[in-house]
């Protein structure tokens, strides 16, 4: 199999599938479309956005999807439905508060808004959903979120919690200790312990007005 990611030149909604590709090892290869070359590029997409994976010439869209569809491919999904469909939620609620930091950080075009959406972001949502994963990371035990070994959805919400570390606030997960856990036990696998070495991992230059 041949795997491309094709983004813009951020890590930004294509990491979690790097940080999959790292911990199994798997070669892919990063196409990056430039900001100049996207209204050019755009209509040949098949939902006008990126990221894309191509799988030997097919491409998939839709960040979760493809996520899910590497969980699936390299057994890191639940092992059971129930398990599968809670890795799902889990991914689906804390897509909810990462749409909510592209909106502001990114789309919101007003200036006063885009500071009570950061406001209200930072007080109420972060917190509200960090608690609720830090019960759920409590209550299921070991070092991930779902069943006993590691799924997509535990490197997709790891690579969330990174980046609000990174762009909000590097002491977020102190107070949530299971989090922290977490996060940790999951950027200490070997294989993507070694990528992040040699990659960095920083947010803060995403090309700005991209979402
Ligand atoms: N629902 C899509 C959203 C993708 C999305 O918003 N991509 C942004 C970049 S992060 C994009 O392509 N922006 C350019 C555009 O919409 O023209 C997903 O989850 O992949």
């Amino acid at each position: 199999m041949t795997y491309k990611i094709i983004y813009f030149g951020i890590k930004g909604r294509a990491e979690a599938f790097r940080l999959i590709f790292s911990a199994l090892d798997v070669k892919y290869e990063d196409v990056i479309i430039k900001s100049a070359d996207w209204p050019g590029y755009k209509p040949g997409t098949p939902w006008g956005q990126l990221p894309i994976l191509e799988v030997d010439g097919q491409q998939l869209a839709q960040t979760s999807t493809i996520c899910r569809y590497l969980g699936h491919t390299f057994n890191l999904c639940g092992e059971t439905a129930w398990e599968d469909a809670k890795c799902d939620e889990y991914v689906d609620a804390t897509n909810d508060l990462i749409e909510e930091w592209i909106g502001f950080k990114f789309l919101e075009p007003d200036e006063a808004r885009k500071v009570e959406r950061k406001a209200k972001f930072v007080s109420t949502l972060i917190p509200n959903c960090l608690a609720k994963l830090e019960v759920i990371k409590e209550k299921n035990g070991g070092d991930f979120l779902v069943g006993k070994k590691l799924t997509w959805a535990d490197i997709n919400v790891a690579d969330k919690l990174a980046m609000l570390e990174g762009d909000i606030d590097s002491t977020i997960l102190e107070g949530y200790p299971n989090l922290k856990m977490f996060k940790n036990a999951v950027f200490s696998i070997p294989r993507i312990k070694a990528y992040i070495e040699k990659s960095g991992y920083t947010y803060v230059n995403m090309d700005p007005g991209l979402g």
